[in-house]
């Protein structure tokens, strides 16, 4: 059974109103039910768990903010964060696909989309009937999006799209991708592609250590037909898909959290159990200091995603500020991965226990939605004005 339970130093629940309690914990049940019995085989046979999806609806994991109206769960940013928070408890590999589909799909369809996209689309992602992907990254552009290659014509009656995206989290399943691609005039649009439209595969990418029960893939475009109601027009520029990354990476800065406080609850309750030396663990001094440090970082990680949170939902949340809570926070528990790990010994490196597969995942999560380094120089930038990319 999966004894979790969440730590709360700070009682931050006194932070959040009931509604915000009661998604967070309709997500809590849903994880310990559903994901957490099944999650360790899927990883071991590197496979997302599909038969998830309907339950990730449900809990209001598919456009948590998104208007009901278009199918969302009309909810505000603190129970998005929350809803993360739980997922990524279970596995980050399962956030990212509440993610992808949430923040860098129904997202720049709801807010760059026309009114027709909107209802055409975002309903059925909102109830996981299709599933979808986001390709801005390339083969030879990942942290310089802005470099890409994939580009598309404009024949008249439709668009001719050509390139390739690599490293895109459900791709080898989605039913619709948003892809960014250069206009003629080297302008960075967003397009859906869906499948079934000639030229379009998305092949899988295999033999990863890291994010084993998420589908990762490249999105191929071979002289795609795709139709001119499929480009989204309220927005261009390298500043849409960077406006999704927004909304992604605040998720993820609390999505972290639940993977730490996983990795935390796991090492604390072992070391009370595990006896050495005529004692438990728990009473040595090095341990002690292993796990004070990991509460006192997830209490801090929790008061930066909480704050963030509420800047979100009024609205004055700078894209600087959100780089910062999804740095600090994924190396908060990266960190807290690696100890507890070291506290279950031998123990530790097998599927008995889920910290080894948080410790791998984070590998992914620490490098996508923006490096560790990428996000520091994004800091450095906002403090000096001075960009060290350019
Ligand atoms: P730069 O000149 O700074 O900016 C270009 C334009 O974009 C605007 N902008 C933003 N707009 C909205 N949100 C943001 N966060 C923004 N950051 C910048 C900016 O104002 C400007 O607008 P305009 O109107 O003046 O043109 O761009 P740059 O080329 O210098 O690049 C900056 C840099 C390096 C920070 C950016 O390229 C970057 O963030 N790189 C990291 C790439 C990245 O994060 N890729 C993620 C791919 S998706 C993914 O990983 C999904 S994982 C899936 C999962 O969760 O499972
Ligand atoms: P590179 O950009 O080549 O970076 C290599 C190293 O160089 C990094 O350490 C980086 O920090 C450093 N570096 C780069 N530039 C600088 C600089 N200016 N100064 C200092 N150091 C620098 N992308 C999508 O579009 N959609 C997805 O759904 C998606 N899902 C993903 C799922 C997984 C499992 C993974 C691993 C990646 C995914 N990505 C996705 C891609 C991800 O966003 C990129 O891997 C990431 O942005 C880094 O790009 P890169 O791998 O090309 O590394």
């Amino acid at each position: 059974p999966d004894l979790f339970q969440a730590p709360d130093y700070y009682n931050i629940d006194e932070l959040l109103n009931d509604e915000h309690r009661l998604v967070r914990d309709a997500a809590r049940e849903w994880v310990k039910r559903e994901v957490s019995p099944i999650i360790e085989e899927y990883a071991q046979k590197a496979e997302f768990p599909k038969q998830i999806i309907n339950g990730l609806a449900e809990i209001g994991a598919f456009g948590p903010y998104i208007p009901a109206e278009y199918g969302g769960a009309g909810l505000d940013q603190i129970s998005y964060g929350l809803i993360m928070q739980e997922i990524e408890r279970g596995d980050s590999g399962v956030r990212s696909t509440a993610s992808v589909q949430s923040s860098l799909v129904m997202y720049p369809i709801w807010k760059y989309g026309n009114e027709a996209q909107r209802q055409k689309f975002l309903p059925k992602l909102a109830s996981g009937e299709w599933m979808g992907s986001f390709g801005l990254t390339e083969p030879d552009h990942g942290s310089n999006p802005a470099g890409m290659t994939t580009n598309f014509k404009d024949m008249g009656d439709h668009y001719l799209l050509n390139g390739a995206k690599m490293w895109i989290s459900n791709a080898p399943f989605c039913q619709v991708a948003v892809v960014w691609a250069k206009s003629e005039e080297g302008r960075i649009h967003g397009l859906i592609v869906e499948r079934g439209m000639e030229g379009f595969t998305t092949p899988e990418t295999h033999n990863k250590w890291s994010l084993r029960a998420s589908s990762t893939g490249e999105l191929i475009f071979d002289n795609v037909k795709v139709p001119k109601e499929n480009l989204l027009p309220n927005k261009s520029g390298l500043g849409a898909p960077l406006g999704c990354l927004d909304s992604a990476r605040y998720g993820i800065a609390w999505g972290a959290i639940g993977a730490a406080m996983d990795c935390y609850d796991t090492a604390l309750r072992y070391s009370k159990e595990r006896m050495q030396f005529g004692k438990p663990i728990g009473q040595f001094q090095l341990q002690q200091k292993k796990l004070a440090e990991m509460i006192t970082e997830i209490t801090k990680a929790q008061l930066l995603a909480w704050r963030l949170g509420v800047m979100r939902e009024n609205g004055t949340a700078t894209s600087a500020q959100i780089s910062m809570a999804k740095r600090n926070n994924v190396d908060m528990a990266i960190t807290i991965a690696r100890d507890a790990r070291q506290m279950l010994g031998g123990m530790g490196i097998t599927g008995e226990y889920s910290i080894m597969r948080h410790s791998m995942n984070l590998e992914s999560v620490i490098t996508y939605e923006g490096t560790h380094d990428i996000h520091l120089l994004i800091t450095g930038l906002d403090i000096t004005g001075l960009s060290a990319f350019k």
